[in-house]
């Protein structure tokens, strides 16, 4: 599906009612909500990221466009997550000490979701008690979140903390890799939501 042009600058521009609107419309359209996100929403998160960089926008408008973002995944998580699957596992998901940044953690969520996963979703800024506790209450799967550079090594600390544990974890966000996955010791990678969802269904496998 090409870009829809109107959401992806209601989303830049922070304007939440029109981002809702949008969606309904293409939604209303027979518009699948998959391509909406991949082709317009998430390429204007990253356009964002991208003009940041360049000082062309700063931390408000950032914020205001990732408000705009989360009122058009309310319209979109229902109709992801309504698959008709078992349960095929719990997963704990939150992104890691130190960062705030959940958009990426809460797509991650919401496949999981429509993956047929029972998941518990912990917030942004987990330490590695809040992962244990999760895995003590049978969490078999951990997947961790991390937009930020200086947050990306924290995920080592909670694999460490949870070294002894029966729980597989999977890392992932914009700066990881599966290279750094793989020297970190973590059992996965996804490079995006949907890759998150095949690392867990591969470790069930
Ligand atoms: Co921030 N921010 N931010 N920010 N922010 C980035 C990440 C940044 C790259 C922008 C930039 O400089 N170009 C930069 C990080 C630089 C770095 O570390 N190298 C940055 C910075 C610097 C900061 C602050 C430090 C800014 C400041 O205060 N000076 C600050 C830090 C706050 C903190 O966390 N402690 C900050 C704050 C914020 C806001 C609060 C304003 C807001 C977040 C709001 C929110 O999340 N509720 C925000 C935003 C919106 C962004 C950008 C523009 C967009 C992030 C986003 O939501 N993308 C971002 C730039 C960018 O990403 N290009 C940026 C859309 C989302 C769908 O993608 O989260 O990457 P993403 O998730 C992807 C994949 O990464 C993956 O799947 C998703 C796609 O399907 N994925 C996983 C994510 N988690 C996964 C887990 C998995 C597998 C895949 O397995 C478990």
């Amino acid at each position: 599906m090409a870009k829809n042009e109107e959401l992806f600058n209601a989303i830049m521009k922070g304007n939440r009612n029109l981002v809702q609107e949008t969606i309904q419309a293409a939604i209303d359209a027979d518009c699948k909500v998959v391509e909406l996100l991949d082709d317009s929403m998430i390429p204007a998160m990253r356009e964002m990221g991208d003009r940041f960089s360049k000082n062309e926008v700063y931390v408000p408008e950032m914020l205001i466009a990732a408000r705009a973002m989360q009122a058009g995944l309310a319209i979109v998580e229902p109709l992801l997550a309504e698959g008709d699957h078992e349960p095929l596992g719990k997963v704990a998901v939150g992104t890691v000490k130190g960062d705030l940044h959940d958009i990426g953690k809460n797509l991650v969520a919401i496949m999981l979701k429509g993956a047929g996963y029972e998941v518990d979703d912990l917030g942004v800024n987990c330490d590695v008690a809040k992962f244990s506790q999760a895995v003590d209450d049978g969490c078999k799967f951990v997947c961790l979140s991390a937009l930020l550079t200086t947050t990306m090594p924290y995920m080592k600390e909670i694999i460490t903390g949870l070294e002894g544990k029966d729980v597989k974890i999977i890392i992932g966000g914009a700066p990881v890799t599966d290279e750094y996955a793989k020297s970190i010791g973590a059992d996965g990678y996804g490079s995006d939501a949907n890759e998150a969802v095949k690392a867990v269904d591969a470790l069930v496998a």
